[in-house]
């Protein structure tokens, strides 16, 4: 049974009205947006992790500034987003806290090592890709701070996946090895990037009510959908072959008929027994620890002059 409160909260969403942090809300649409939003911030900076892998071994000088470029980007975007949810009264400490203690997530794909050059061309393709898929639609997220944060993240972000596909145009029109490499990439990046989308519309316990609260626009499948329609003519221009033989166009629902993931493979990753979770937790822990004096001395810093002003 719905409050008062939560009928007048619930109206306000349906009306399309932009929820602010000092407004009331329901308990559970705090938590739903601390957890999501939370898990993105952490998806941004553990998504530099693969990336920052080839910034010392990118092909040319023009490749590496553009690479280190995108990988700065992804800092931002996790710093506006753990912005976005201290407005929700958890902190950004509290939250990385959480991340290192293996109780908030961060999304499965980052867990997947990138082993050649054309991988860094997939994962700015597929991976930026699926993620703008995700995260267009949430610019009509209805909490406010969030929905700003993605409408600058999109931004970035269509560049970013231009950046992968052009890495992918000039490997797949290489040389044989080069090609080989494209298609090598496309083959392991394509359902590892499908898995980003979440589980099955079945299987997702949050969906239903962040749909309700609209802090959810689509559904999982809704959007893994959109994104192979997207993706599979991307594929065909490269030459390259989308790695599923049950892909095949159904007219009737103008769009393709795909194989699903193999879920078993997510929910082990979800667990910490993908490739490369130990590695990429020790990899975010030791950065943590490493810069605790930056930490200590930009506190002892800011004392001081509090100190200085106020005596
Ligand atoms: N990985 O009930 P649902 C980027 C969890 S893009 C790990 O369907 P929900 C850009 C889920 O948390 C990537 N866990 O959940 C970039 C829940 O577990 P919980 C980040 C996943 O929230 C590119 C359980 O499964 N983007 O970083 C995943 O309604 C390149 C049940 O699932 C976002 O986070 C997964 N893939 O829907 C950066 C977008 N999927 O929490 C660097 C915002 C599900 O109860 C380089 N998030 N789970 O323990 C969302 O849109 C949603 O949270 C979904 C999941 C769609 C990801």
């Amino acid at each position: 049974e719905m409050s008062a409160e939560e009928r007048a909260f619930q109206e306000r969403i349906d009306r399309g009205e932009k929820i602010e942090p000092t407004d009331w809300m329901p308990e559970g649409y705090r938590k739903t947006l601390i957890r999501q939003i939370g898990q993105h911030a952490h998806s941004e900076i553990v998504g530099q992790l693969p990336e920052g892998n080839w910034i010392t071994r990118a092909p040319t000088l023009e490749r590496k500034a553009i690479l280190l470029a995108k990988v700065q980007d992804e800092a931002g975007h996790g710093l506006y987003l753990y912005c976005a949810a201290e407005t929700l009264g958890v902190s950004r400490d509290e939250l990385i806290e959480l991340l290192h203690a293996g109780k908030m997530k961060y999304s499965s794909i980052f867990n997947y090592p990138t082993l050649t050059w054309a991988d860094i061309g997939a994962v700015g393709w597929l991976v930026d890709g699926a993620a703008i898929m995700n995260q267009v639609p949430l610019q009509r997220t209805s909490f406010g701070p969030y929905s700003r944060a993605m409408i600058r993240i999109c931004k970035e972000e269509s560049f970013h996946q231009r950046q992968g596909y052009d890495i992918m145009m000039k490997m797949a029109g290489g040389n044989e090895a080069q090609r080989r490499m494209a298609q090598d990439a496309l083959d392991r990046f394509w359902y590892p990037s499908l898995m980003m989308f979440g589980p099955s519309d079945k299987e997702s316990v949050h969906s239903a009510q962040s749909m309700v609260w609209k802090i959810k626009i689509n559904t999982n499948d809704e959007l893994r959908q959109k994104f192979v329609d997207q993706t599979v003519p991307q594929a065909q221009y490269l030459g390259l072959t989308v790695p599923d033989e049950h892909l095949t166009w159904n007219e009737e629902k103008g769009g393709y008929d795909f194989s699903e993931p193999d879920w078993s493979e997510f929910f082990e990753v979800l667990k910490g027994n993908g490739p490369c979770n130990r590695e990429r937790m020790a990899a975010r822990v030791k950065a943590w620890e490493d810069g605790a004096w930056v930490r200590d001395a930009l506190m002892a810093h800011a004392d001081k002059h509090e100190a200085a002003r106020t005596a």
